[in-house]
């Protein structure tokens, strides 16, 4: 689940796709049906910008970061994996972390892996 991406008293849901890879961002109603959604895939909802691999399986274990980074504007951060991404060694796995503009799409984001955004460079990094 999201925080409320549009400030209608409802909270946005978020599942993993896989063809093509990518998220629905899920605008619900109260009873729990899709009022309206976003797809994030390589040419939706500004997902062109988080160079996927074509088999990366972006979308994995999407979670929200509750704790707000006191950035300025502080936008709601989704925090997605790619666990087959190769950017940090074969099949090492990313994460991608996502400020989310209101209607569900990216509005940047940055990645963490092996090596980058903060992690050391470790060798032995996989998840085979
Ligand atoms: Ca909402």
């Amino acid at each position: 689940m999201l925080e409320d991406l549009d400030n209608d008293g409802v909270p946005e849901a978020v599942a993993q796709l896989t063809i093509p890879q990518g998220l629905y961002v899920m605008f619900l109603r109260r009873n729990g049906t899709v009022r309206r959604y976003q797809k994030i895939t390589e040419t939706d909802g500004g997902g062109g910008g988080l160079g996927l691999e074509p088999s990366e399986e972006f979308g994995s274990s999407p979670s929200e970061l509750k704790q707000p980074l006191g950035e300025e504007p502080d936008m709601t951060r989704l925090l997605v994996g790619s666990r087959g991404a190769n950017d940090g060694g074969t099949k090492a796995g990313q994460v991608h972390v996502m400020r989310m503009n209101t209607n569900g799409t990216i509005n940047s984001s940055v990645q963490i892996h092996n090596g980058e955004g903060g992690l050391p460079v470790s060798t032995t990094a996989t998840n085979s």
